[in-house]
């Protein structure tokens, strides 16, 4: 089984709210492995780099707006297919269209303020964990739990 790793930021609706430690939960909870992690303010120019796809389209001002309006907490999972278990565990874009038991069906309402982003590909999270992280944050380590959860 392939390893791959997801960048996830928990936007700032999540730490405004105070659900980070609920959402961290729940990653490691599944069974991802936590190799990086750091809070910060994205910037216009970072968001723009982010969201690079949707910066020609109507909702970009709202967006940019919302993700740069307070702190985020950005991270990198690592585990078997990480990419798409993230994204089963984020729900849907709107939170009114996500169904229980994910963290946007769980925890929102809203198609914009959302909680949670996760890479969509493989090859976008290796692009977006380059924006946030240096080389040497991404981390590799070995856990005695890692032959029970994969
Ligand atoms: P993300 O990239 O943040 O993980 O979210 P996503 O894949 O589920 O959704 P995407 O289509 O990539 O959109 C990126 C973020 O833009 C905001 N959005 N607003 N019509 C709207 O008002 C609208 N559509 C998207 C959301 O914050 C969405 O997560
Ligand atoms: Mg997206």
């Amino acid at each position: 089984m392939a390893l791959e790793k997801s960048l996830i930021l928990l936007k700032p609706d999540a730490v405004q709210r105070r659900l980070c430690g609920e959402i961290i939960t729940r990653l490691e909870n599944k069974g991802l492995k936590l190799i990086a992690m750091k809070m910060l303010q994205v910037t216009k120019e970072l968001a723009a780099q982010h969201y690079e796809e949707h910066v020609e389209k109507p909702f970009y001002p709202m967006l940019e707006e919302f993700i740069t309006s307070g702190p985020v907490v950005a991270i990198v999972v690592e585990g078997p297919e990480a990419v798409s278990v993230v994204r089963g565990m984020m729900g849907k874009t709107n939170g009114r269209e996500s169904a229980p038991g994910t963290i946007r069906g769980d925890f929102g309402l809203s198609r914009q303020v959302n909680l949670i982003h996760g890479s969509d590909g493989p090859e976008a999270a290796l692009r977006e964990i380059g924006i946030y992280f240096q080389a040497e944050e991404v981390l590799s380590y070995k856990s005695s739990l890692d032959e029970w959860v994969c």
